[in-house]
């Protein structure tokens, strides 16, 4: 079946798209980019980011030595929200939250990828912390990372950012009813249940330990999609227990070094967590946290998959097949 057109169905979103394996030979005479030169200075007085500079706002970063989170200067949601008056046709609902930034490293050439265990260790405490205090002011916290001018990060400074809001955003909520219907429906967990096949078919992984499952998923839409899955009942960042939360460091750097020696780039990707949102309260039975990783890159550094079209238009495509991706994202050597 992997060689001829199918559709295949994301279980967290309900969504189908389209495979297309045969069309990944055609001949390409696309887009082709000069590849961007990572920048590598260690700090740079121009930079937003860096320890000690300044903001554009004019406020000063402290002279921070690891992670350094603070309100984001242009907020896209604010304690304050429009009140949105009732009507029929021009529907509209009142929006409130915060948004902060996350510098994960004082150094302004470094990358989460190439960030040593102890200061990944430190990001990742950095992201339990804001989800568990942020949590408990708002309905969802979104913790996420767009890396890469390509993704439209607006710095190189290695940084992600958190928005929390008094509402589900749309794709959690898809993922909280489908994982919701799937517990009601069969008595086990979705995650678990996609954990076990993944694992037993084995022809998709990337990275497994005890704790975690790397993935390119079944579904995966972008050619390189990874799911990252908290294996043993975790729903939430803040609720790893120590061996869980110890692992992580590791095998989210495996995953990210083999992405940065697929095409020997500083890879760029959109990745966040989705835990149980924080407005369920304990209703967490059906969640299993996780974390998406969605690269743009198709078949170079600077060659990119674009979701044109009938992607746009009607559902999302890919050639290139999920077991494909895979294989060549084990294929990379990393050590340890
Ligand atoms: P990116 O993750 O897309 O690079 O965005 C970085 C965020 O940093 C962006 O939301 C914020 C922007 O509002 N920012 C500040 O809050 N203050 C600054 O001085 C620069 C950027
Ligand atoms: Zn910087």
């Amino acid at each position: 079946m992997n060689d001829l057109p199918h559709r295949r169905r994301n279980l967290l979103t309900g969504e189908w798209l389209l495979v297309s394996p045969h069309r990944a030979k055609r001949p390409w005479q696309g887009e082709t980019a000069p590849p961007l030169a990572p920048e590598r200075v260690a700090h740079d007085p121009g930079c937003h980011l860096c320890p000690g500079n300044l903001r554009a706002t004019g406020q000063a970063n402290p002279d921070y030595p690891g992670t350094y989170v603070f309100d984001n200067d242009f907020a896209a949601l604010l304690p304050d929200a429009d009140p949105a008056e009732p009507h029929s046709v021009f529907e509209s609902a009142p929006a409130r939250g915060e948004a902060r930034v996350i510098c994960f490293a004082a150094n302004h050439g470094q990358t989460l990828a190439r960030l040593d265990p102890a200061a990944m260790a430190r990001v990742i405490d950095t992201w339990c912390a804001q989800s568990a205090e942020l949590g408990a002011k708002w309905a969802h916290v979104q913790l996420f990372e767009n890396k890469g001018a390509m993704m439209g990060a607006s710095s190189p400074h290695p940084h992600g950012q958190v928005w929390a809001s008094d509402f589900v955003p749309e794709l959690v909520a898809k993922e909280d009813a489908r994982q919701r219907d799937w517990l009601a429906e069969r008595g086990t967990v979705l995650l678990d249940d996609v954990v076990a096949a993944e694992l037993a078919d084995g022809s998709r992984v990337i990275e497994a330990s005890d704790h975690w499952l790397a993935v390119v998923p079944h579904w995966a839409g972008w050619p390189f999609e990874v799911l990252l899955v908290a294996r043993g009942g975790v729903a939430r960042l803040e609720d790893m227990d120590g061996p869980a939360r110890y692992s992580l460091p590791l095998i989210l750097s495996r995953l990210l070094r083999r992405y940065d020696g697929l095409f020997d780039t500083d890879f760029p990707y959109s990745m966040g967590w989705h835990g149980a949102p924080h407005g369920l309260g304990g209703d967490t039975a059906h969640w299993r946290l996780h974390a998406h990783f969605l690269p743009p890159l198709l078949r170079s550094a600077t060659v990119r998959k674009h979701m044109v079209g009938f992607e746009l238009l009607a559902e999302t495509q890919r050639d290139l097949t999920p077991e494909a991706a895979a294989q060549r994202l084990r294929a990379v050597d990393v050590a340890p």
